[in-house]
């Protein structure tokens, strides 16, 4: 793909993919601020960087696809640990949506990539949001902020 077809690619994003983008970039920086902890593999990780359309993986000098959000997590002994979220303000298909999240897993197992987890992020009033959490547990659900 040529660099103007990463744009055209998007051009089929569902509504609100921007709005949702922004939110959640800015939690993370508030995240990272307040140096936000999580615990993996009992090893504590703290909040440390975040990028938006963070090219996810690169093979043989081939860019193969972005995430919407990149969070990297850092340990005490430098380790580091990755969250990609897959944003959908609307969920279209819940297997589209694990698909997806399924594909880009994948992609970074096949590359080496361990320690890592993909996250598919949606809010809490979808209709199908509850039905994605149960058919796949890295589901995070995000509360609607009401328009003001
Ligand atoms: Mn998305």
């Amino acid at each position: 793909m040529t660099p103007s077809g990463w744009d055209s690619d998007t051009r089929y994003r569902d509504a609100g993919h921007d709005e949702m983008q922004i939110r959640v970039y800015r939690d993370w920086v508030g995240g990272i601020a307040e140096k936000y902890e999580i615990t993996r593999e009992e090893r504590k990780y703290v909040a440390y960087s975040v990028q938006a359309e963070i090219p996810l993986v690169i093979e043989k000098n081939k860019l193969l696809g972005f995430a919407d959000i990149g969070v990297r997590f850092q340990a005490e002994d430098g380790r580091g640990w990755w969250q990609f979220y897959e944003l959908k303000p609307r969920i279209g298909s819940i297997g589209g949506v694990m698909r997806q999240c399924e594909a880009t897993d994948f992609l970074l197992r096949r590359i080496g990539c361990k320690n890592y987890e993909v996250i598919a992020l949606v809010y809490a009033d979808d209709p199908k949001a509850i039905l994605l959490e149960e058919l796949f547990p890295r589901t995070v659900l995000l509360k609607r902020k009401d328009a003001s």
